[in-house]
This record gives structure tokens, sequence and C-alpha cells, in this order.
């Protein structure tokens, strides 16, 4: 079985409510569909979330490092042979998510070629995860009425805060409102996407305690390295890595270098093989991960419970699975659903989702 078409799909789908965080806005998903296609007729698929304020790819750079650079390297090979592609796409620097997204369309043909679901066989250790929602930038109210809202419909009770880049005192306010509205027992995180220097970052954190708040995420940018180390060090809040361990390597050395203490697991960038070595670094470790979200589509989530789900040290923390219901709409058959808390992974072949050619074709935007 060789890959015989390689699709990079760029589509666009409204977000019903923009989303906002420090490091940048989200008013529309400009993502792209991976697409692989075997000889014999076998179809893997992915979403890449384009991220400029993150990793510095648009819509266009990931179309064009799919078609023009790893195309050539797919074509004609097996798509059991994860760790040759893997090698030779890191010969390309960056491109995180684009790598990401080939990764789990391989992933997927395999699971559908042998006829399991890939959540069992990277583990199947559990068949669901709990659901962490995100609540992005609004005055307090709105942030505590939508998470309100999304315990009272789907029973979710861990939250992720965005902070950072604006006036700490809102920050604060909101992450007191949220624990005094939902109560001592609903997580709450903070994750201010480096909007703030390491040194306020202390303040901050040293202000939030007593708010039983599980961790803070990229507080800082990552390269103020003998800041953020103090911060680690000193904080009472655990530091987690998020956009400043998009590899494998790079998650050694921000744990190694005192950098970050937690670390946030994307399989939007490190797709399902780059992200089982990081889980073992931070298992064996004894560092928590957490499943994190890029503002994932439906595609996406999908890929996040079908990891998450399959290990021990990945599904003990809430995983970020909700973020998709800010889209307008959804480009697969089988939508994912938030029902107690939790999310089911898909226990068909592969990853266990498909296009819904129609839709695909409203939203694409090369129209064919
Ligand atoms: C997150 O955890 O940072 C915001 C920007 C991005 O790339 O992902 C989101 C979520
Ligand atoms: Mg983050």
């Amino acid at each position: 079985m060789k890959i015989s078409k390689v699709e990079a799909i760029p589509y666009e789908i409204g977000m019903r409510k923009p989303l906002k965080f420090a490091s940048g806005e989200m008013t529309k998903a400009d993502h792209v569909l991976v697409r692989l296609t075997t000889d014999d007729g076998l179809v893997g698929i992915a979403d890449v979330p384009p991220r400029p304020y993150t990793y510095g790819e648009t819509q266009d750079s990931v179309v064009a490092v799919i078609e023009k650079v790893f195309a050539p390297l797919l074509i004609g090979t097996d798509p059991f042979a994860r760790a040759q592609v893997g090698a030779g796409m890191h010969r390309t620097v960056g491109n995180f998510t684009a790598k990401g997204a080939v990764d789990i369309a391989m992933w997927d043909i395999i699971g559908k070629s042998v006829g399991k679901s890939v959540h069992s066989l990277l583990g199947g250790y559990t068949s669901s995860v709990r659901v962490s929602h995100m609540v992005g930038f609004a005055p307090t109210q709105e942030m505590v009425d939508e998470a309100l809202q999304y315990r009272e419909t789907y029973g979710i009770t861990s939250f992720k805060v965005k902070v950072g880049r604006r006036p700490v005192s809102l920050d604060l306010d909101a992450c007191i409102g949220l624990r005094e509205a939902l109560g001592p027992d609903v997580d709450l995180y903070m994750d201010a996407n480096r909007g703030w220097r390491a040194t306020e970052a202390l303040e901050i954190a040293r202000a939030a305690d007593g708010l039983g708040l599980l961790y803070l995420e990229e507080p800082c940018d990552a390269h103020e390295v003998m800041g953020r180390r103090r911060l680690v060090q000193e904080s009472p809040l655990t530091i987690m890595a998020d956009e400043s361990a998009p590899t494998l390597g790079d998650a050694a050395r921000e744990l190694l270098n005192g950098g970050a203490s937690a670390i946030s697991i994307n399989t939007a960038r490190t797709g399902f093989t780059e992200s089982q070595l990081i889980l073992g670094l931070c298992e064996g470790l004894g560092v928590d991960v957490m499943m994190g979200n890029q503002i994932d589509s439906m595609l996406g989530s999908v890929a996040t419970v079908t990891f998450g789900a399959a290990f021990k040290h990945s599904s003990h923390r809430a995983a970020e699975l909700s973020n998709f219901m800010d889209f307008g709409d959804y480009l697969i058959n089988e939508p994912l659903v938030i029902a107690d808390g939790r999310v089911n992974a898909p226990t068909a072949p592969g990853i266990g989702a498909t296009i819904d050619e129609d839709k695909l074709t409203a939203y694409r935007l090369d129209k064919e």
C-alpha cells in the first residue's frame, strides 16, 4: 500500500462569537483539511489550525509546505512508515501543525487498513475523558455566565481562563468571579499566552494564591530564561508550558532548564507519534500533562480525544475538547457529543471521522 494523493484543502468556517486571548483573536476558522489517499483507496484525514500568533503558520503557508515540501516525501510511501515520514518532515524547521496533521492522517489510514480505532492501537486506556472548556476574554460576568452555561448544559467542571495583556485587575477579578460562582470543586487554571513578563507573572501568581488554581499556563515568553526559572521556583502555581513546548526537544528543554513543571500536549502540533514521546518523557519524569487545544475544530478535537483517552497519564486531567462549539459549523459526519462533562473516544476504524463532502464543498476556498 502506498500514498498516491496528498491534498491540503483550505476552508473557512465562521465563529459563532470571536474568541479573544492575550496573543490574538479568532473571528473565523481559516483551517486546512489534510487528506491522504492510498493506491488501494483508503483515505486518512486531519485538521490543521494555522495559528500565526502561536507558530507563525498561516493557511497559505500550511497549504504550501504540505503541497511543495511534504507531498514529495509522502507520495509513493507506505503509510505505516510514520518514522520515515517524520524524519523527513523534521528536516523542515517549524510548521508544527502541518506536520502534526500529516502524522494524524497517516495513523488514520493505518487504523482503517487494520480495521481498528487509532484509540485502541495507541493504548485504549479508557473509553472517555473529562472535558475542560476554555473561556476567552470578556467582562467577568460574561465569562462567569459562559462557564455556568457550559456546566449546566454539558456537565463541564473544568475551565481554562484566558488572561494576560489586559489590566491584571480584570484577570484576577475573572478568576475570583469564576471561583465564587462555580464553587470549590471545579478545576480552574489560567493561560496568559505570554501576555506578561516573568516578574509580573510572579506577582499575579502570588495574588491568585488561595483561589485553588491548578496551573498557570504560558505566563510569559519562555525566552526570558532566568525570569521564567525564578517564576517556576517561586510561584505558588504550577507553571505549564504550552506554545513553548511544541516539540519533544522543546518540552525536554523547558522541563530540564526549569522553565516549566507541567506540559500541555496538543495533537494539533505533535500529531500522535511525537505526542506519545512527549507523554513518555513527562510520565517518566513525574510531570503532569494536560491535553490542550489550539482552538480546534471538531475534527481536531477527535484527534485530541483519540490520543488523550488512549493512555492513563494523558487522561488524568480534563482535556480541552469543547472549543469547536465556538465554530459556526463542522465538517465531519460523526459529531462529537459532550455529555456529563465527558467525550467518548471514537471506536470506528482509524480516528473514526469522515468528511461531509457537501459541507466541504461549501466551505472550501479552493473551489474545484
Ligand atoms: C491555548 O491554550 O493557548 C490560543 C492560541 C492558540 O494557538 O491556541 C489557543 C489555546
Ligand atoms: Mg495555551
